[in-house]
């Protein structure tokens, strides 16, 4: 163990279960080392385990469940089988992907910048760039009919570019990206659970000048916060509040009614310990039907396009109730029992458990906004997010302690009330430092106990050394009846914050897109005007004064067109469909040297644009591997020389 800075070990001292072969980490920060005989003990474990928990997925059987994971700073969501943890597909979001063409098909960078706004539009064309190349994806969640996932799109954040994507779960593509305006850095994002997911609920966690424009500067006084409700049908900012304090995490009841964010630099501070000055912060409720008749009645500012109404502390509003919580809250998790909602204390060693039922009064009728607050059970060192079974437990990342504590909610709040019960049920070594967990369905009205994930942040010394830039660590649970049972252990690349694990019953996911998806209708628009039917196929080569448009179709194992030819310093669309329609057959386009590829999916369109710079014979390929003779579908380009 190391000698970095501890917490004082008394703050343990209301634990119910004891640490196991833990030993107390370090505080935030530091490098915490625990010892390994606890690691080495689980691995072992986990393969017998698998099988005995009935959780085994032979070769070729499929899992039972998908599970949809964000990649942190990787920037994309992947798709995992569980409870296999099989990877079986990336998506590019906020990252460029090489395979797919992701940032550099002409279908994708719109999507990628046509959310942008013109002030950072200039600011990174001033970079060299049209789009950012980064992103810090930590929360994807899908959207939501009557309390449960319908299937439809997935939501997740942008902390790094203050942005909000859209996939489609049709085709499981990203359709859609906007920047958010006013707000810095959206973290906690969740979709309105009931009726629907009308709103996607946004948390700008930096604190800015509420006019953005270098006439506030270092002057903390005077910035706000933004939490933002995205309209999730249009991906549109529907509404802004004004907040005092940051936002962490959100997530909004099961009626329709409120919304909420943890905050834990309540104080409005500029550094660490100014952040941590206060021994409470708070929670923000939002109330949303107030929110929408403020708007209707006009009680907005108007702010770079978006209607922002104040919701600050101290200023006598409908629209927001603060309610005091220890100690620089993260984790915001909504109980499927409808009621509960779990706050997680992160410095404090509690979970704040609030009864959303009792939240009318506190905005109707002046109530004290902790008598919201039924339960506040000691749980363990460093609590950051809570998932559920749908059986009244919860379960509970403990950074810190890297543990995740089993406790009953019914249990809390009677323990609350001054009865002598003990609500933890269990406490289980994880390896190591966990942030984010997740239960099957867990944040629905559908939640089960079948299987529990746990996303550590460090993996240490738990594989071969792969260099200072370590993986982190993923560790699965089946968790039927009062046990749990690892049953997979294993590393992943930067650096999965959220996850969901969907039941396929509601997904419905296609083969082979349709031939006219609006994913390329820009495309088909150009097409039409330049006389080309993409559903009668034809190869044509439209020139529109220095602009080439190059239409060509792939049929495994060959493009339509062998070669064309273009003149020095044309700019050149090279646009493919894929007349192929077979489950599995995807081509791809790569012009050699001009940092051009992208992915043709079955009956898709795609292209990309780029220009001929230099004179001479370019070869262009399909990069996908779809027939025997998949090396030789090639082409030539032959730039000629300029004349001059
Ligand atoms: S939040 S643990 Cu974005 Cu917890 Cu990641
Ligand atoms: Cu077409 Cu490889
Ligand atoms: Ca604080």
């Amino acid at each position: 163990m190391s000698e970095d800075k501890k917490l004082p070990i008394s703050r343990r001292n209301l634990l119910g279960a004891t640490a196991g072969g833990a030993a107390l980490a370090g505080a935030f920060g530091t490098r915490a080392m625990l010892t390994g005989t606890a690691a080495v003990g689980a691995a072992t474990l986990a393969t017998s385990a698998r099988a005995a928990a009935g959780a085994e997925v032979a070769p070729g059987q499929l899992d039972e469940y998908y599970g949809f994971w964000s990649s942190g700073q990787a920037g994309e969501v992947r798709i995992l089988g569980v409870p296999s943890m099989r990877e079986l597909m990336r998506i590019p979001v906020f990252n460029m992907c090489s395979a797919t063409g992701w940032g550099t098909s002409n279908e994708s960078k719109k999507i990628l910048t046509e959310g942008l706004t013109e002030k950072t539009k200039a600011l990174l064309a001033a970079n060299g760039k049209e789009f950012p190349e980064n992103g810090d994806l930590h929360h994807p969640h899908m959207s939501f009919t009557e309390g449960t996932y319908d299937g439809r799109f997935l939501f997740m954040n942008d902390k790094a570019n203050t942005r909000v994507a859209r996939v489609r779960c049709d085709v499981m593509k990203c359709d859609k990206i906007i920047e958010i305006p006013n707000a810095k850095a959206i973290h906690g994002l969740r979709p309105q659970k009931w009726p629907r997911t009308n709103y996607v609920f946004c948390n700008g966690e930096d604190e800015v000048p509420m006019v953005n424009d270098g006439q506030i500067l270092d002057e903390p006084e005077k910035y706000v916060n933004f939490y933002t409700a995205v309209n999730a049908d249009e991906m549109t900012v529907a509404w802004q509040v004004m907040v005092t304090g940051n936002l962490d995490n959100t997530d909004c009841d099961y009626e329709g009614k409120y919304a909420f964010s943890t905050s834990y630099n309540s104080e409005m501070g500029m550094n660490l310990s100014d952040m941590t000055e206060s021994d409470m912060d708070h929670v923000v409720v939002f109330n949303i039907a107030e929110i929408e008749a403020g708007i209707a009645a006009g009680d907005f500012i108007e702010l770079n396009g978006v209607k922002v109404l104040d919701g600050r502390k101290g200023t006598d509003n409908k629209y927001t109730r603060y309610i005091p919580i220890p100690n620089n809250p993260h984790g915001c998790n909504m109980a499927p029992d409808k009621i509960h909602l779990c706050i997680a204390g992160k410095l404090s060693p509690t979970v704040s458990v609030i009864d959303v039922r009792k939240l009318d009064a506190v905005f109707n009728d002046g109530a004290d906004p902790r008598s919201v607050v039924v339960a506040e059970p000691e749980l363990g060192l460093g609590p950051l997010h809570t998932c559920f079974d749908g059986k009244g437990d919860c379960y509970t990342t403990l950074f810190l302690d890297s543990q995740v504590v089993k406790w009953n909610i019914e249990d809390a709040i009677k323990l609350y009330n001054g009865e002598d019960v003990n609500p933890i049920r269990a406490k289980h070594d994880v390896h190591y430092q966990p942030g984010h967990n997740s239960t099957v369905m867990g944040e629905t009205l559908e939640a089960t106990d079948k299987y529990y994930i746990t996303m550590n942040k460090f993996s240490k010394d738990r594989y071969l050394n792969v260099g200072p830039l370590k993986p982190e660590n993923e560790q699965l649970f089946a968790i039927d009846g009062d046990n749990m049972t690892l049953i997979h252990d294993g590393p992943t690349f930067a650096e999965p914050h959220d996850s969901i694990i969907v039941d396929p019953t509601k997904m419905n996911i296609k083969s082979i897109w349709e031939r006219d998806d609006p994913m390329w209708a820009d495309t088909r628009a150009q097409a039409e005007v330049d006389g080309v039917d993409l559903d009668d196929w034809q190869e044509s080569i439209i020139r529109d004064g220095n602009k080439v448009r190059v239409y060509m179709s792939s049929n495994a194992p060959n493009f339509s067109l062998e070669t064309f030819t273009v003149q020095q310093g044309d700019e050149v669309t090279v646009i493919v469909t894929n007349l192929d329609d077979i489950d599995d057959l995807t081509h791809g386009f790569t012009m050699g040297n001009h940092g051009v590829a992208f992915e043709v999916g079955p009956q898709a369109t795609a292209s990309a644009t780029f220009v001929a710079a230099e004179p001479g014979v370019y070869w262009y390929y399909c990069q996908w591997f779809c027939h025997a003779l998949h090396m030789e579908m090639r082409g030539r380009m032959f730039v000629e020389p300029r004349a001059s």
